[in-house]
C-alpha cells in the first residue's frame, strides 16, 4: 500500500512538473521569442557545467585521499605487496584517462557554448588522431592484462608438494573447513553423492584412507610463512572466498573445484600489534551475493606460527572419531588401520613403544 502511494505521488509530481514546463514555454510563445533570455540560460549553465566539474572532482581527490584507510587494508600476504602494486598501476592509468575525458568533456561545454554566428568546423577525420587513441590504448591495456595475467598464473599454479593443504566449502551460509589430518598431507577424497543430512557433509569417500584423520573446523586456522593452498567448492550455489588482508579472493562453484595459493606474512598477533588493536581479528567472508543469509557468512581466521599451528591440528578430534556411525561404511580390512588414525583405538605399535619407554 505504502509503495503505492509513492508511485502516485511520483507520477503526480512529474506530471506537475511536465504541466509548469507546458504552461512556461506556452508564455514564452505568446511573449514571442526572447534572444537575450536563451543567451543568459546558455551562460548559466554552462558555467554550472564548469562548477559540477571542479565539485565533483575535487570531492573525488578529497574522499580518495582522507579515506584511503578505510579501503585501504594493510597486507599480510606475500603475493598481495605485487597484485596491490598492479592494482595502483591500473588505478593510476586509469585515473589520468579519467580526468583528461572528464576536463576536455567540461570545458569543450563551455568553450563551445551557443554564440550568435558560430558556425561548426567540418572535421571528417585525422588519420594521426586515429592512430593514437588506437595504439596507445591497446600498449597500455596488454601490458596491462599480461602483467595480470602473470600474476593470476601465479597464484593459480599448482603448489609445493610440502603446502598446507585446506579446503573451504561453501554452502548457504555458511563455511566449512577441512583439514587433511596430521597422519597424512592429504585430503581424503569426497563425492558429492555420498553427502547426507547425518554427518557427511563433506561427501567424504570412506573407503579412501587419506579420509580416516580429516578433520572439519569452524575456524580457519593458518600457519604464517608457510605457502598454503586453498582448495575451494560450494555445495550449493556461488559463493566467493575472501580474505582481504591476504588479497585472496576466488569464487567458490559448485561442481567446478577451484584453488588459491598464497603465503601469510603476518601472525594474528603481529598484526594486533600493527593496527594498535588487541581486538583485531582476520576474517573469511563470502563475497558473491548467495541469497537471504549472504551478510552473515563468514568465518573467524587465526594465523599462528608454525608450532602453535601443528599443535593445534594435532589436538583437533578426526571426523571419523567424531561421526563414528559411518565406520560401516569403511571397508572391512580397513576398519582397523581407520580407527588407529582417526584415534579411535591406541595404535599397537605405539603403546608398546609407551610401555617400553
Ligand atoms: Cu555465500
Amino acid at each position: 500500500m505504502t509503495s503505492l502511494i509513492i508511485f502516485l505521488g511520483v507520477v503526480l509530481v512529474l506530471a506537475i512538473l511536465y504541466m509548469i514546463y507546458r504552461v512556461s514555454s506556452l508564455v514564452s510563445i505568446a511573449k514571442g521569442y526572447d534572444d537575450d533570455k536563451i543567451g543568459t540560460a546558455n551562460k548559466v549553465n554552462a558555467a554550472l557545467f564548469i562548477v559540477f566539474m571542479i565539485g565533483s572532482l575535487g570531492w573525488f581527490f578529497w574522499y580518495s585521499f582522507a579515506h584511503f584507510d578505510t579501503y585501504n587494508l594493510p597486507i599480510a600476504s606475500e603475493h598481495g605487496a605485487h597484485t596491490d602494486l598492479l592494482f595502483w598501476i591500473t588505478m593510476g592509468v586509469t585515473v589520468v584517462a579519467f580526468v583528461i575525458i572528464s576536463v576536455v568533456m567540461f570545458v569543450f561545454i563551455y568553450q563551445y557554448q551557443h554564440e550568435e554566428g558560430r558556425k561548426a568546423k567540418f572535421f571528417p577525420d585525422n588519420h594521426h588522431l586515429e592512430l593514437a587513441w588506437t595504439i596507445i590504448p591497446a600498449i597500455v591495456l596488454a601490458v596491462l592484462i599480461f602483467t595480470g595475467l602473470r600474476a593470476w598464473n601465479d597464484i593459480t599454479s599448482p603448489a609445493s608438494k610440502d603446502a598446507e593443504l585446506i579446503e573451504v566449502i561453501g554452502q548457504q551460509f555458511a563455511w566449512t573447513v577441512r583439514y587433511p589430518g596430521v597422519k597424512d598431507k592429504e585430503l581424503g577424497k569426497v563425492n558429492y553423492k555420498l553427502i547426507d543430512n547425518f554427518g557427511n557433509e563433506f561427501g567424504l569417500d570412506l573407503t579412501d584412507k587419506n579420509s580416516f584423520d580429516d578433520f572439519k573446523s569452524l575456524e580457519l586456522h593458518l600457519p604464517v610463512d608457510k605457502e598454503i593452498l586453498l582448495k575451494i567448492r560450494a555445495k550449493d550455489v556461488l559463493h566467493s572466498v575472501f580474505l582481504p588482508h591476504f588479497r585472496v579472493k576466488m569464487d567458490a562453484v559448485p561442481g567446478m573445484p577451484t584453488q588459491f595459493k598464497f603465503k601469510v606474512t603476518k601472525t594474528t598477533q603481529e598484526m594486533r600489534d600493527e593496527l594498535g588493536n588487541q581486538n583485531f581479528n582476520y576474517e573469511m567472508a563470502c563475497t558473491e551475493i548467495c541469497g537471504r543469509g549472504h551478510f552473515s557468512m563468514k568465518m573467524a581466521v587465526i594465523v599462528e606460527e608454525q608450532e602453535a599451528y601443528e599443535k593445534w591440528k594435532a589436538s583437533q578430534e578426526a571426523w571419523l572419531k567424531q561421526n563414528p556411525d559411518y565406520l560401516k561404511k569403511v571397508p572391512n580390512a580397513l576398519k582397523e588401520a581407520a580407527m588407529i588414525k582417526a584415534g579411535m583405538q591406541r595404535d599397537p605399535g605405539s603403546s608398546v613403544a609407551e610401555v617400553n619407554e
